[in-house]
């Protein structure tokens, strides 16, 4: 019997506590993440000759460090790496929500996407094709229809499944020539860092210092490389990279949903 850790994350109400506590029952306890009041919940689960230990992260529409939500978040997938991280979608708002995918994709952690609320997006018509999308993500994608109970047993076989596989490459999304030089001096930088790059993934890491990510640059504060990498960022102009970056994130999306729901497409509007 072995025990595998799994956390749930997504945007708000797209119905992560629903899944939560369909995989989880009676069996879970709520108390606060240390030094912040979000809520923490954990719960456990037997199933198929293993425990899953779940745990509902709080929900964002983003993994950068603006909120304490999405601090919370993303430490918790960097410093305490689940065996599997679960996004759970709202497949009525897949633009918006596969914002979060892209960087869950970078983080290079196991991933598993819930296509949640299928219910609804197939009540107005959508034809999501969820081979094709997996494809796209390059990570196993389930349907659900979490309050009817539906896909549930799928998503729990899709989740060992994944936390036995080989840890898939993180996902690329290319940001262009400027960018990516950026990126690769700054990777080539933290390389020099052993224990930094044993912690935390080297694309990843970069990006976020490109975007000024006080976080991110919080977590160089003892390490000798920090001094290169302040040099080299001092020239740059971290909000334009940032919105650089965000742009090409939107483009990669409305690309995989043109090849994989071209019915989603036609229900983009500003105000989704
Ligand atoms: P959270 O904010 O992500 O934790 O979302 P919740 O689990 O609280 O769910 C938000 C609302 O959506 C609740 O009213 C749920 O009952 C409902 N909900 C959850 N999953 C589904 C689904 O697959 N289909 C439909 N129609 N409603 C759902
Ligand atoms: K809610
Ligand atoms: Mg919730």
């Amino acid at each position: 019997e072995t025990k595998i850790r799994v956390a749930l994350t997504g945007n708000p109400n797209v119905g992560k506590t629903t899944v939560f506590n369909a995989i989880t029952g009676a069996r879970q306890k709520v108390g606060n993440w240390p030094g912040v009041t979000v809520e923490k919940k954990v719960g456990t689960k037997e199933y198929a000759g293993h425990v899953l230990e779940i745990v509902d992260l709080p929900g964002t529409y983003s993994l950068t460090a603006y909120s304490a939500d999405e601090v919370v978040s993303r430490d918790y997938i960097l410093e305490e790496k689940p065996d599997v991280v679960v996004q759970i979608l709202d497949s009525t708002n897949l633009e918006r929500n596969l914002y979060l995918s892209t960087q869950l994709l970078e983080m290079g952690t196991k991933l598993v996407f819930a296509l949640n609320m299928s219910d609804l997006s197939e009540s107005r018509g959508d034809e999501v094709d969820i081979l094709r999308l997996e494809r796209l993500l390059g990570t196993a994608l389930i349907k659900t229809t979490a309050n009817e109970g539906k896909g549930i047993n799928d998503l729990l076989d899709a989740i060992i499944t994944k936390a036995d596989s080989e840890a898939h490459l993180p996902h690329e999304i290319g940001y262009g020539k400027d960018v990516e030089e950026k990126i690769r001096h700054l990777e080539n930088i933290l390389v020099k860092d052993m224990t930094l790059m044993n912690r935390y993934p080297s694309r990843w890491f970069s990006i976020k210092l490109l975007e000024g990510d006080e976080n991110a640059r919080s977590k160089l504060s003892r390490s000798s490389v920090k001094p290169e990498v302040e040099k080299f960022l001092s020239g740059l102009d971290s909000e334009g990279y940032e919105a650089e970056m965000a742009d090409k994130r939107y483009e990669f999306i409305s690309s995989i949903l043109s090849q994989a729901c071209t019915t989603c497409a036609e229900k983009m509007s500003p105000s989704d």
